[in-house]
């Protein structure tokens, strides 16, 4: 049995390989949910979407997010009515949303509706949220965003073109900073609203403390993975069962593949590189498996207090999803 933290892309890539690389019904991914955003008045879950959606085989191959061959006639009929459409919500995807904020609405709790959408999809994977309470994860801006150098940026207090709405050190939700401002300005802090109360959601310390290992996800350590360990009793249990908990970078040659997990980590003091994800994590793992491109960084990975594995960590092939996944399993 092996649980998995796990953010978007990168986490669903690698348990599609694990799906391929071990038997499906043992392995519970814990999925983040501080990406969550209320638009529309519709409950979003984008990573618990992107996991349903890849094993369930019907993920948008291009993105990695959203459904395969989606058409967005409702946000065209939005964008022609003034509404906002910054955050492209598909047609069918549109269907997930009503569907989760209709159960939720009827008091079903968010780890209910998510095995129930996992099942209409087909997923053997048991997916969890991390928590059944609402964490955000919210970016704290190094400086303002001025709208009069990005006219498509209306942080909601005044008009675009208008004078600058996002005071020095403004703090904007994840989505605001990922999808609206391209994730392309500084970032000074990253919070993760109403973690300190949540409760891990029901099975999640059950899993991580019987499971056989428990394995972080490529996915970003800051804003992907943060959240699930600012959970109070998440970080603590792995803390305590470090030497099983394998960690696979999301830095390879100091680049993040996808995302801007190499700038955040640079933003937030971290080096951005293969070590810089070792010192991030070294409380609650105790392996870190890194790419061959990183191998002449191992020496430094186990100088922080972490096994070091090198391997192609790079899954551009479902075949190279899977031989990490036999990597990983063989940790
Ligand atoms: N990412 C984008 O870059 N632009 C979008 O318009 C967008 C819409 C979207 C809709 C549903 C969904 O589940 C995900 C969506 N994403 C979009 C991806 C999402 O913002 C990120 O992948 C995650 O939050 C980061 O893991």
């Amino acid at each position: 049995m092996i649980a998995v933290l796990c953010g978007g892309v990168g986490a669903a890539r690698f348990l599609s390989g694990l799906s391929d690389a071990t038997e499906p019904s043992g392995v519970t991914a814990i999925v983040n949910t501080g990406d969550d955003t209320v638009l529309h008045g519709l409950h979003i879950c984008p990573d618990l979407d992107t996991i349903a959606y890849t094993l369930g085989q019907r993920v948008n191959p291009d993105t990695g997010w959203g459904v395969r061959g989606d058409t967005f006639r409702a946000m065209e009929a939005l964008e022609a009515l003034g509404g906002e459409a910054w955050f492209r919500l598909g047609d069918v995807d549109l269907g997930t949303h009503l569907y989760r904020t209709g159960r939720l609405a009827q008091g079903a709790t968010l780890s209910r509706v998510t095995a129930e959408i996992a099942a209409a999809l087909g997923v053997g994977v048991r997916i969890l949220p991390m928590s059944d309470d609402a964490v955000r994860t919210n970016i704290v801006l190094r400086q303002g965003v001025d709208p009069r150098v990005d006219p498509s940026v209306d942080l909601g207090g005044g008009r675009a073109g208008d004078t600058p709405v996002a005071a020095r050190g403004e703090t904007v939700s994840f989505q605001d900073y990922f999808v609206r401002l391209h994730h392309s300005v500084e970032v000074s802090a990253v919070e993760f609203e109403g973690a300190a109360g949540a409760s891990p959601a029901p099975g999640v310390l059950d899993v991580l403390g019987s499971v056989d290992r428990v394995v972080i996800a490529p996915s970003n350590p800051v804003v992907s993975i943060g959240p699930i360990l600012a959970v109070p009793g998440i970080a603590e249990l792995l803390s305590a069962r470090r030497g099983t908990v394998v960690a696979i970078s999301p830095i390879v040659a100091g680049r993040a593949l996808k995302g801007p997990a190499d700038r955040l980590l640079a933003e937030l003091g971290e080096e951005s590189s293969v070590v810089g994800v070792a010192r991030h994590l070294r409380e609650v793992c105790g392996t870190l498996v890194v790419d061959t491109a990183d191998s002449n960084r191992a020496d430094e990975i186990e100088a922080a207090g972490l096994r070091a594995v090198v391997t192609d960590t790079v899954m551009a092939t479902p075949e190279r999803a899977k031989a990490l996944a036999e990597v990983v399993l063989a940790c």
